[in-house]
């Protein structure tokens, strides 16, 4: 018989190992420090007296009205020292996957069994953009309250996935799963500006199961210049308001494709509005 601490010690490790942020971005290849060019995030708020670890930096947002899905938690506007960036359009950024607050969060103690960075559950990979007004001072204050427009969006296996480690065939249909980072390039149309880059990654779940889907956003900030080519404005079409782009019982999103539907096909999974901004 297990001995209780063994126990409860086994069922952290499994639910620490669930979740995860995007603490780094990559620009041209180069990966980049944790918290450089992305805005940090809160732990989330506990109502005991235990010391905040890195499993309540890495819980997922579960409420699609929340104004926290823009840039993750307590995110609308930066609190580190964020720096921006620069980026030509059509340049090639992306974002990796980390499971450890690590320095300079204080606080937040390192358990070895969070140490598992990579996107471990399935589900899509999206990445979006929000231009700051030009009147506006800094992008630090900028909450993202303008449309966003989404450039990227990972469903099904793509050149950059990897191969899974599990047995679970029905989730390696993802293109994102348990990959550690993602590279992407910005539209080669993008107007020139001061943008905030959103990754987000969706883990679909019934509204009665768990507490429900689980968001995973961060944003970095971005200066992008000129590529050469005639800049566009994306279409209105394009264009969405976050929070206000998901709602809670979303039948694209709010549905099992992990254990439990092993004869989950991907072919059938509609990708939820807006489509993917080419340029
Ligand atoms: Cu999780």
């Amino acid at each position: 018989m297990k001995s209780p601490s063994l126990l409860v010690l086994s069922v952290a490790a499994i639910s620490a190992n669930a979740h995860y942020f995007f603490d780094r971005l990559i620009i041209n290849g180069t990966l980049t420090e944790p918290w450089e060019y992305i805005r940090k995030i809160s732990a989330r708020p506990r109502t005991d007296d235990a010391f905040i670890t890195d499993y309540d930096y890495i819980q997922p947002l579960i409420d699609p009205a929340s104004g926290d899905l823009r840039c993750g938690r307590n995110a609308s506007v930066a609190w580190n020292d964020v720096k921006t960036a620069v980026v030509r359009a059509g340049d090639t950024v992306g974002f990796a996957v980390n499971t450890t607050v690590g320095l300079p969060i204080a606080g937040a103690p390192i358990n070895p069994w969070d140490r598992y960075p990579n996107l471990y559950h399935p589900g899509p990979l999206t990445a979006w953009l929000s231009r700051s007004p030009p009147s506006s001072s800094s992008l630090s204050t900028y909450p993202g309250d303008l449309p966003w427009t989404k450039i990227l969006a990972v469903t099904t296996r793509t050149s950059q996935s990897v191969p899974p480690t599990d047995t679970y065939t029905w989730k390696h249909q993802w293109g994102a799963y348990q990959a550690t980072n993602w590279t992407f390039s910005i539209p080669a149309s993008t107007p020139p500006g001061e943008y905030l880059l959103r990754i987000e990654q969706i883990y679909p779940v019934p509204v009665d199961e768990l507490q429900g889907a689980q968001f995973y956003v961060n944003c970095a900030h971005v200066r992008v210049l000129g590529s050469g080519a005639e800049a566009k404005v994306p279409e209105k079409v394009y264009e969405v308001d976050i929070p206000g782009v998901y709602h809670w019982g979303q039948s694209e999103i709010y549905r099992w494709v992990d254990v439990g539907n092993e004869s989950f096909d991907i072919r059938d999974w509609v990708a939820p509005k807006p489509d993917v901004w080419l340029g």
